[in-house]
C-alpha cells in the first residue's frame, strides 16, 4: 500500500478480464485523476446469493486482484494449500463467491476509486453485510473501515468505524512499520488459532486504531508504539492487517483455516516468545552468470568474485532456488538476491533472473527482494524500458520489495546539486506506483581514511579502529557498479537523501568488510541507523553468531544480512538465532 495503484478499469469493465491481467501499458496512473471518494449509496441491494459458477467443489477461492502489486505470493500460497483460484471479474463474481480473498495493494485512494469506478465497492459492500466468507489482506482490511488520512481524507466502505492513520514515527519507531511483530488476540478469531504467540509479517505505514466503536470487529492488536488493528473478525468476515502469505508456515495456517474451515483438527501450537517487532536474519543470495552461462549463487571478498586460480573462474556456491528454500525452510526471515551483474547487463533480457524469482515464490513464504540493473534502459533494437517497467516485472515474478544501487546514487547527487525532485528517477518512480515500502536501497561503501574531520566535505566519524596511518577519521565513500566506482557522495549523504526521495528501507553493504568475516562495520551502521527514521539492513562481514547480537546491541539496525557463512555452512540461521535469543534480543522462531 502507500501506492498509487494503476489499472485501466475502462479496459476491464468491457474486456471482462481479470483484474490481474491488464498489462502494463494498458495500465494508467490514476494518482493525479484520484478524487475524495463518495460512496453515494452504501445501502446493500436485495441479492440472490447463489453458488459458485465455477467448479462447486469447496476447493475453488475467488480473488479480488485489482493489478497494483505482487499477488503472486499470494496465489502460489493458495495453490501451495491445495486450492484454486477464479479471479473476480465483474461485481456479479463478489456475489457469486463461495469464498472471497481480496488481498488489497497500492493506495488506499486509488483502491477505492478503482472500486468504485467498477461497482466492485458496491458488491463488496453486500458481500461482506450478508455475512459471507471473506479475508481481507492489508489494505483489504484498512478500506473496510470508515476513512483514511492517506493521501487524504479519503472514504472507505465505511464497514467499520475509525479512521486509518499513519504511524508516528516521531517517538523513534521507524515507518514503514516492515518485519515480524507479535499480536494480541483479543477474541476468539478461528484463522489465528495456530498464531499463538508466534510473530508475523507486516509491511504498511498506515494502521487503524482500536476503539469502543470498533471492538466488536477488533479480534487482535500488535503493537509499534501504539496498539493498531491487527485483525478484525465478525462472523463469516475476516481481515488482517499482516501478511500471511509472507508469514511463513504460521501465515499459512491463518490462510488453511480460512479456506478450510473444517481443517480444524490440528492442536493449538505451542506458544511462542513473540511480544514486539523481532530483528531479522536475512540470507543474501549474490547472483550472477557463471563463464558457462548458467545463474549461479556467488559470494566475493570485498567483492572480487573469482577464484583466485590459473581458471579465475566465478565462484560457485550453489544454485539460487535451492539455496533461497533452503534458507527459507532454516528460518531466514527474507531472502534477497543480488543480481550482482545487473548494472551491465540489462535485467530484463535475463530471464533467468525471472524464472528464478517466479519458482522461488513458489515455496517460499517469506518477504523476497530482489535487486541490480534497475534503471532506465535502451535496447540494441532502440527499445526504451523504464525502471518502473523492469521493476514492475520482478514483482510480477514474485518480488516483494527490489532494490536500487547505482541508480540512487545518481538520483540523490542529482537532488543534492539541483535541489529539485523530479519525480523522474527510479526511487521515486518505482516508490510513488509501489510505495515506499517495496523500495530499498542498495548502498556499496567504501571507507577512506581521514587525519582530520574537515578535511572533506562529507559527514566523518571518528573509528573505532584506526586507519593504517594511524588515522583517526573516516567517511564512507558510495560505489556505483558493484564497487568499481568511486562517487562524490558519502553513504551519510546519501541515506539521508534517498529517504527523502522515497526509499522505505536501506541495505547497507560495506565493502571493506565483504566476506571477511571479521563482523559488521559497526561504526558505519550506527552512523546510518541513526541518521534515517527508516529502518537500516545492517550487511558485510558476518562471520559467527556473536556479530549479529553485536551488531544488533551496539546499532540501531533493524536487520542483518549475511552471505558468505550461510553459503559455505558454517553457521546456520538457527544458531544465529539463538544467540540472539540468548542475548535477550527478540527474533521470529
Ligand atoms: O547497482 O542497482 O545494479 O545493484 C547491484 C547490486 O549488486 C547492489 O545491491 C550491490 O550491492 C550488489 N553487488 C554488485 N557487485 C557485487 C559484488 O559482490 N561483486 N554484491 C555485489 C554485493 C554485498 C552483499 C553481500 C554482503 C554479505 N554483495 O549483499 O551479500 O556483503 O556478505 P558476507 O556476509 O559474505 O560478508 P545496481
Amino acid at each position: 500500500m502507500e501506492a498509487v495503484a494503476y489499472a485501466s478499469f475502462t479496459s476491464f469493465a468491457t474486456k471482462s478480464l481479470p483484474f490481474s491481467s491488464l498489462s502494463q501499458s494498458s495500465i494508467i496512473n490514476l494518482h493525479q485523476n484520484c478524487h475524495k471518494n463518495t460512496l453515494k449509496s452504501r445501502s446493500p441491494r436485495k441479492l440472490v446469493i447463489c453458488a459458485s459458477s465455477g467448479s462447486s467443489s469447496g476447493s475453488v477461492v475467488t480473488l479480488l486482484d485489482y493489478g497494483a502489486g505482487n499477488v503472486r505470493s499470494l496465489r502460489n500460497a493458495i495453490r501451495y494449500l491445495g486450492f484454486e483460484i477464479e479471479d473476480v471479474r465483474t461485481p456479479e463474481d463478489i456475489l457469486n463467491a463461495d469464498r472471497l480473498i481480496f488481498p488489497g495493494v497500492g493506495a488506499f485512494a486509488s483502491a477505492m476509486d478503482v472500486l468504485t469506478k467498477t461497482g466492485m465497492a458496491e458488491a463488496l459492500c453486500t458481500y461482506i453485510k450478508n455475512d459471507r466468507p471473506f479475508l481481507g489482506i492489508c489494505l483489504g482490511l484498512q478500506l473496510l473501515f470508515e476513512s483514511s488520512e492517506e493521501n487524504g481524507p479519503v472514504n472507505g466502505l465505511g464497514l467499520i468505524p475509525g479512521v486509518v492513520g499513519r504511524f508516528n514515527s516521531s517517538n523513534g519507531y521507524r515507518v514503514p512499520h516492515i518485519g515480524w511483530n507479535a499480536l494480541q488476540v483479543a477474541k476468539d478469531s478461528e484463522i489465528l488459532d495456530d498464531v499463538g504467540d508466534h510473530h508475523v509479517y507486516f509491511v504498511h505505514s498506515y494502521r487503524a486504531m482500536p476503539s469502543d466503536d470498533n471492538k466488536e470487529w477488533v479480534s487482535s492488536t500488535c503493537n509499534y508504539g501504539d496498539d493498531f488493528v491487527a485483525s478484525i473478525r465478525r462472523g463469516n468476515v475476516h481481515a488482517v492487517q499482516f501478511h500471511p502469505e509472507k508469514s511463513g508456515d504460521v501465515g499459512l495456517s491463518v490462510l488453511r483455516r480460512f479456506l478450510n474451515p473444517k481443517s480444524q483438527g490440528t492442536k493449538k501450537s505451542t506458544q511462542g516468545k513473540a511480544s514486539k517487532l523481532a530483528k531479522r536474519v536475512i540470507a543474501c543470495l549474490d547472483v550472477r552468470a557463471n563463464d558457462k552461462g548458467d545463474l549461479v549463487v556467488t559470494k566475493g571478498d570485498q567483492y572480487d568474485v573469482r577464484e583466485h586460480t590459473k581458471e579465475n573462474e566465478v565462484r560457485n556456491l550453489g544454485k539460487p532456488v535451492e539455496l533461497a528454500g533452503q534458507y527459507y525452510k532454516d528460518g531466514a526471515d527474507e531472502v534477497s538476491f543480488l543480481n550482482i551483474t545487473g548494472f551491465r547487463d540489462f535485467p530484463l533480457g535475463d530471464l533467468l533472473m525471472l524464472q528464478v524469482l517466479r519458482h522461488t515464490s513458489e515455496n517460499v513464504f517469506v518477504p523476497l527482494t530482489v535487486g541490480g540493473g534497475i534503471r532506465d534502459f535502451t535496447d540494441a533494437n532502440g527499445r526504451y524500458y523504464s525502471s518502473l517497467e523492469v521493476a514492475s516485472e520482478y514483482f510480477r515474478s514474485g518480488a516483494d520489495k527490489i532494490s536500487i544501487g547505482s541508480d540512487a546514487v545518481y538520483a540523490a547527487e542529482e537532488y543534492i546539486k539541483t535541489k529539485v525532485k523530479t519525480g523522474k528517477s527510479s526511487l521515486e518512480q518505482i516508490s510513488k506506483v509501489y510505495g515506499n515500502q517495496a523500495v530499498v536501497v542498495s548502498i556499496d561503501p567504501r571507507r577512506v581514511y581521514v587525519k582530520v574531520p574537515n578535511d572533506v566535505q562529507f559527514k566523518t566519524i571518528r573509528v573505532t579502529k584506526p586507519g593504517p596511518n594511524g588515522e583517526e577519521y573516516a567517511w564512507y565513500q558510495c560505489t556505483v557498479n558493484g564497487g568499481r566506482e568511486g562517487r562524490p557522495i558519502g553513504a551519510y549523504e546519501l541515506a539521508k537523501v534517498v529517504e527523502e526521495l522515497g526509499a522505505g528501507e536501506i541495505l547497507l553493504n560495506c565493502i571493506d568488510c565483504d566476506g571477511q568475516g571479521k563482523g559488521f562495520d559497526i561504526d558505519l551502521i550506527k552512523l546510518i541507523s541513526d541518521a534515517v527514521s527508516i529502518p537500516v539492513i545492517a550487511s558485510s562481514g558476518a562471520g559467527a553468531v556473536e556479530h549479529f547480537s553485536e551488531v544488533f546491541m551496539k546499532t540501531n539496525a533493524s536487520a542483518a544480512l549475511a552471505a558468505g557463512i550461510f553459503h559455505r555452512k558454517e553457521v546456520p540461521i538457527q544458531s544465529v538465532k539463538e544467540q540472539l535469543l540468548k542475548e535477550g534480543i527478540e527474533v521470529r522462531i
